[in-house]
Order: structure tokens, then C-alpha cells, then sequence
């Protein structure tokens, strides 16, 4: 048996390493990604008579085909399950740090947020609603001071709990209208394959062909799922003629703007001192 594993995930400078440390201090091992130079860190972390392997996944701002660093991440959540993953977001930047999450989360897979320099955001009068984010996120938050071991006690203890529920449930973002059309369509199709299905969420899959996701492409082109390919090329072709726009650009938009609306909702932006000096 291979212990439980707890991957870490978040966009470079998000604090990643520092929890990495926190979570595991001296227990660690460095070695390398296997075929690739990217350095792979792994660690023990002890909780309540459990021992966990905590996996440092590359920093990455998001997980399509576009660099090794992405691909090792995603490949790792597909087929390595981890049990849970700690999506370390700098609380500071939360706008941008939450696509890596939409993303995480489109995947399925089991995410707590450790709500990262949380003394920043503080100090920028960044004020952040945590349950009303947890709740739109649908999975756990918690605010952490990697570099004091703010917070660590609290993420590990919902890491653990989270595991043990096993309960989560992708998030489901409505690209609009026309693009949902064509993502039934290609889900329909997809369905009928079962070793696509075995291997990846149909909705997931269907979303990142849209996106021209060019691994997918290529494998999909492999294994022969010459139906899924047409679907995919038509509905292209069709959204192209609605919207006057690509897919892939449509669906940035409307993830940002998902993301922009949760942001809204869920943070207030006070003014700082030297700020209000400054406007009086
Ligand atoms: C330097 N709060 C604050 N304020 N800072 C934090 C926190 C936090 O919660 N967490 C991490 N940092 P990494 P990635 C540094 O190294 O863990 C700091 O890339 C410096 N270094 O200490 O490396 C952390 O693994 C000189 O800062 O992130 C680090 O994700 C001057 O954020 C940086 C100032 O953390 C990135 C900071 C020589």
C-alpha cells in the first residue's frame, strides 16, 4: 500500500515552499520528475497516528498543455490520486491565484485552499470573506502565515477530515449558452468511450478540447476517437460563426469572469493609511 498523498499546488511565490516545510520541517527528499529535470520534492508528515506523503507539485499558474511544469501537475492529479490537494493561494493576489484553482476544481479533485500570506492581505486592508469563498468554492478555506506556522494546524486538520469524507463534487462553471451546447454534445460522445471515461471527467476533457489543448488532442488522435475529434472540430467551427471569437478565448473570458464575480463577492478593499493620507 502506498500511504495516503497530499499534493501541493499553487502558482510560483504563492508560499508553496514554505508550507511544503512547515508541513513536513527535516522529513524531506528531493530527487527528480521521472524523464525531466524538473526537481520533484517529497516529504512525511505525522498526524494523529497517520503518516502522510506530502508531494510538491511544480509551480504553475494554470494546468493546461503549455509547459512541463503544467503537464506534471495535472498528469500527477489524474493518474497519481492523490487522496487531497492543499491549493496554496497568496491571499494578496487572490484574483489571479483562483484560475489555478477553477482549474483544480474543474478537475474534481479534492481541495482544501491554505488562504496563503494572510498577513499581507491584512496589511493591504484586503478583507476576505472566508466562509462566503469557501462556500463559493465549495471546498474548505484556510488562512495561513506559512512563514510563522500560522494556520498549518488548522489546513492540516482539514486536510485530514477532508480525506476522510472523500466528498467532492467538481465545480460546474456555466460557459453561457452556445459553449454549454457544444460541451453537452462532446460529452455525449465521449461518454460512449470508456477508456476515456476511465481516465478522465468527460466534462473536463470536452472543456479542454475546446480550449485546443493539444496533448489531448494528440491523444485522443492515438487511441483513434475519431468521432470525439470531429465533434470537437465542428463545434469549434460552429462557436466561431456565433460568437465571431475562438473557443479557447471564450472560455478564459468566462472563467475570469466567474472568478471576477466570486472576487466581488467575496472581498472588500479597504483603504490603507498612506492611502487615505494621500486621497484627504
Ligand atoms: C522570501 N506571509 C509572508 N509575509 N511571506 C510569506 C508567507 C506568508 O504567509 N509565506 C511565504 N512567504 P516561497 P513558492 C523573501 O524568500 O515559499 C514568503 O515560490 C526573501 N528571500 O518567505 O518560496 C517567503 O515556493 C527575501 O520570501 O514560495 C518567500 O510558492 C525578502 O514569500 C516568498 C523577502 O515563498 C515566497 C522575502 C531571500
Amino acid at each position: 500500500e502506498r500511504g495516503k498523498v497530499i499534493a501541493l499546488v499553487g502558482n510560483p511565490n504563492s508560499g508553496k515552499t514554505s508550507i511544503f516545510n512547515d508541513l513536513t520541517g527535516a522529513r524531506q527528499h528531493v530527487g527528480n520528475w521521472p524523464g525531466v529535470t524538473v526537481e520533484k520534492k517529497e516529504g512525511k508528515l505525522s498526524y494523529q497516528g497517520q503518516t502522510f506523503n506530502i508531494v510538491d507539485l511544480p509551480g504553475t499558474y494554470s494546468l493546461g498543455a503549455y509547459s512541463e511544469d503544467e503537464l506534471i501537475a495535472r498528469n500527477f492529479i489524474f493518474f497519481d490520486q492523490p487522496e487531497a490537494v492543499i491549493n496554496v493561494v497568496d491571499a494578496s493576489n487572490l484574483e489571479r491565484n483562483l484560475y489555478l484553482t477553477t482549474q483544480l476544481l474543474e478537475m474534481g479533485a479534492n481541495v482544501v485552499v491554505a488562504l496563503n500570506m494572510f498577513d499581507e492581505a491584512r496589511a493591504r486592508k484586503i478583507e476576505i470573506n472566508i466562509p462566503r469563498l469557501a462556500q463559493a468554492l465549495g471546498v474548505p478555506v484556510v488562512p495561513t502565515v506559512a512563514t510563522r506556522g500560522e494556520g498549518i494546524k488548522e489546513l492540516v486538520a482539514t486536510v485530514a477530515k477532508k480525506i476522510q469524507e472523500k466528498t467532492c463534487q467538481p465545480l460546474k462553471i456555466n460557459y453561457g449558452t452556445e459553449i454549454e451546447k457544444e460541451l453537452d454534445k462532446l460529452e455525449q460522445i465521449i461518454k460512449q468511450d470508456a477508456d476515456l471515461v476511465a481516465k478522465y471527467p468527460a466534462r473536463w476533457l470536452a472543456i479542454k478540447l475546446l480550449e485546443d489543448d493539444e496533448r489531448l488532442q494528440a491523444e485522443l488522435q492515438k487511441e483513434g476517437a475519431k468521432q470525439v475529434l470531429e465533434q470537437v472540430a465542428k463545434s469549434k467551427k460552429q462557436l466561431n460563426e456565433i460568437l465571431g471569437e475562438e473557443a479557447e478565448a471564450i472560455i478564459a473570458d468566462r472563467r475570469y469572469g466567474f472568478i471576477n464575480g466570486l472576487v466581488k463577492e467575496a472581498v472588500t478593499r479597504r483603504h490603507t493609511l498612506e492611502e487615505r493620507l494621500t486621497l484627504s
